[in-house]
């Protein structure tokens, strides 16, 4: 496969109501997506970094630069996504903006040959479970109401976002209101330290499935500590970055449930590794969400679909996101979203909706 040029293209998608969380409040989101071109199919991939370093140190006019000054000249001649990664491998960190250039390989590879993503990395059904991350509220009666809502449309499974003073009130709160059998869980952002460990064990009385990210990124020793001290399971999200950052985390016994999220580890090969060392482990999986627009979340749910992945996802419908998405709107059906079957990622963004949103267009010529 020879790639004749790559375009990056900024997006700017104003979210449906502000999401916050204890590192900040998003009420627009600031896309960078990337298009290869190769004489017989054209590849899409959305990079998941964010405007600010608030939630790992990458972002978005980072991963732009890295991505036009180092990665795309490092590409192989004739690049596959394998070759890519091994390409990339000596510039180090910039998982996101890696990601999202072997993801758009990726995307051309399958599309020239006419196979899915889902099948590709061994999905092993056609629709998967959704969750839905709710954000830091101004009141528990809003939170409550979003919560109510979210339940109405079908969400399978609730996360809610904590920090210190926004923990134990919204959680009795909407056990109270929503009962015992809704699948509840938390995600701190990296908000507390291990001197908030008795704070966090009176969390253990609400029978939560996990408590996602407590400590700091690269906490993973207190995170083992804090493991012993509660009954509900740690997650690890931001601490996790490649697969040797989930062996690690296994070994020490820092989490016993990851969320993965292949445009923070680098892609989607990197994601399949930890899927089959998180298995062979049993440690559970579940596959996160960077607030993607349908680029995104259509290669998220091709991921979400193998046979690891065994928890509810933030995947959600694009509706929960944006009131037009830049593709065909994905929607919730009986609280599932259907995994793509096109080839590729299995879909496109819509030419005029994508021109609507787009901030700047710059091509590479390879
Ligand atoms: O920590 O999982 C997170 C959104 C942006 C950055 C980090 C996180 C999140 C979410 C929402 O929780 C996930 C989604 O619905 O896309
Ligand atoms: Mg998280």
């Amino acid at each position: 496969m020879k790639i004749t040029g790559i375009e990056l293209r900024r997006i700017a998608m104003p979210l449906v109501a502000p999401f916050r969380t204890s590192f900040g409040t998003e009420t627009e989101r600031d896309v960078l997506l990337l298009r290869v071109v190769t004489p017989d199919a054209e590849g899409w991939a959305e990079c998941v970094a964010m405007t600010d370093p608030l939630y790992s140190p990458e972002y978005v006019d980072g991963a732009a630069d890295v991505l036009r000054r180092f990665l795309i000249p490092a590409l192989p001649t004739h690049p596959d996504a394998h070759r890519v990664g091994r390409a990339l491998h000596p510039f180090k960190g910039h998982r996101m903006a890696k990601a999202a250039l072997e993801t758009a390989v990726l995307d051309a590879q399958l599309r020239t040959t006419g196979q899915s993503l889902a099948t590709f990395l061994g999905a092993a059904k056609d629709r998967v479970p959704s969750g839905v991350s709710v954000g830091i509220m101004d009141s528990i009666p809003h939170l409550l109401d979003t919560v109510d809502d979210y339940l109405h449309q079908g969400y399978l499974r609730i996360k809610l976002k904590i920090e210190p003073g926004w923990d134990l009130a919204p959680v009795r709160a909407v056990r109270e209101r929503f009962g015992d059998d809704l699948l509840l869980q938390v995600d701190a952002n990296a908000a507390y330290t291990l001197t908030d460990a008795p704070h966090l064990t009176k969390l253990d009385d609400h029978d939560l499935l996990l408590i996602e990210q407590p400590l700091a990124n690269d906490d993973l020793l207190q995170h083992a500590h804090l493991a012993k001290l509660l009954k509900t399971p740690i997650c690890l999200d931001e601490s996790i970055e490649s697969a040797e950052h989930a062996a690690a985390a296994i070994t020490l016994g820092s989490c016993s449930i990851i969320n993965v999220k292949p445009g923070r580890i680098g892609g989607y090969l990197e994601a399949r590794r930890i899927h089959d060392l998180a298995r062979a482990h049993g440690v559970a999986l579940w596959c996160g969400g960077m607030l993607e627009t349908g680029i995104g979340r259509a290669a998220n749910l091709a991921l979400a679909a193998l046979p690891g992945f065994t928890l509810p996802g933030d995947t959600s419908a694009s509706r929960r996101y944006y009131a037009t998405d830049i593709t065909t709107p994905f929607e919730l059906r009986e609280g599932h979203l259907d995994v793509p079957t096109g080839p590729g990622i299995g879909i496109d963004p819509i030419p005029d909706i994508l021109e609507e949103v787009t901030t700047s267009t710059e091509w590479i010529t390879l």
